[in-house]
């Protein structure tokens, strides 16, 4: 289905990674896939993976980095030309910040969670669209606590409900160039960020108690739903927060 099509990848840091499940999703799907790593350590995860699917272009960026933005971007221009979609699957916040109650988190704490879990997608979508020739698609990856008080996701809530408000903007903006821009929220899934949030294991199972479809949600539903917005059968999709969390966010008592 999307044969000769294009896509960049970041947020991968191991096998459990939605974005690696999503990356697996666009592999069966025939796409070319380029993937990104932050640091050395993480690439020593990714480049593995890569060779898993037969990827070759693995390039390093932390979105922190104007720089390291700018130089990934024409590395994939000058190898690709074109680029037909990203997945931005990034979040990170200091683990005191996710401890402290709400109203003791710092203005240092605060920054660092909006810029590399808000703001980068604002910057990763900029540079992307100049690729996106013949239009193109943009997935994120949000969680219920940007709209709804979760216990201990605090700043990250914060960064989320930017996150989702950026989706719009983005929308808005890069529409009449056939672009579309959407979110996932997806329902807790253990990965490696996951770990960061204090009693995630009971958050786990509290969830699947609750969810309609009485279980957590997987990397499959994410990767299927992701599949599906990337692909031309989610042409018609855009600036939405679309929820892959087994019903869980249509409960009340
Ligand atoms: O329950 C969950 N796991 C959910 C995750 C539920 C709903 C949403 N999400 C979101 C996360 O908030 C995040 O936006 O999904 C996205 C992907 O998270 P993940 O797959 O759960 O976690 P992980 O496999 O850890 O991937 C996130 C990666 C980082 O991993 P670590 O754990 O090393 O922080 O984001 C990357 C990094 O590889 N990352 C960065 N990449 C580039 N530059 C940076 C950075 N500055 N910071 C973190």
């Amino acid at each position: 289905m999307l044969k000769g099509k294009k896509y960049l990848i970041l947020g991968v840091a191991n096998e459990r990674s939605i974005a690696w499940g999503i990356t697996q999703a666009l592999h069966q799907a025939g796409a070319q896939i380029a993937l990104t790593y932050m640091n050395e350590a993480i690439e020593k995860r990714v480049r593995p993976l890569a060779a898993e699917i037969g990827c070759d272009t693995v390039l390093r960026c932390d979105v922190q980095s104007d720089q390291e933005l700018d130089q990934l971007f024409a590395d994939l221009k000058s190898r690709w030309g074109a680029l037909d979609g990203v997945v931005h699957s990034i979040a990170f916040a200091d683990r005191e910040d996710l401890q402290r109650p709400f109203s003791q988190t710092s203005r240092k704490g605060f920054n660092l969670a909006l810029d590399v879990s808000a703001y980068s997608m604002i910057a990763v979508a900029g540079r992307a669209a100049e690729l996106m020739t013949n239009g193109g698609s943009l997935i994120t990856l949000s969680y219920l606590g940007a709209e709804r008080v979760v216990t201990n996701y605090n700043v990250m809530g914060v960064a989320k409900a930017a996150l989702e408000c950026s989706v719009r903007y983005l929308a808005a903006d890069l529409g009449a160039r056939n672009i579309t821009v959407n979110a996932i929220s997806a329902g807790p899934i253990k990965t490696l960020a996951a770990s960061g949030i204090p009693h995630f294991k009971e958050l786990l199972s509290a969830f699947a108690e609750k969810a309609p479809l009485r279980r957590n949600t997987t990397l499959e539903d994410v990767a299927k739903t992701g599949l599906f917005l990337l692909s031309p059968n989610g042409s018609g999709i855009t600036g939405e927060t679309i929820y892959v969390d087994c019903g869980f966010n249509i409960i009340g008592l």
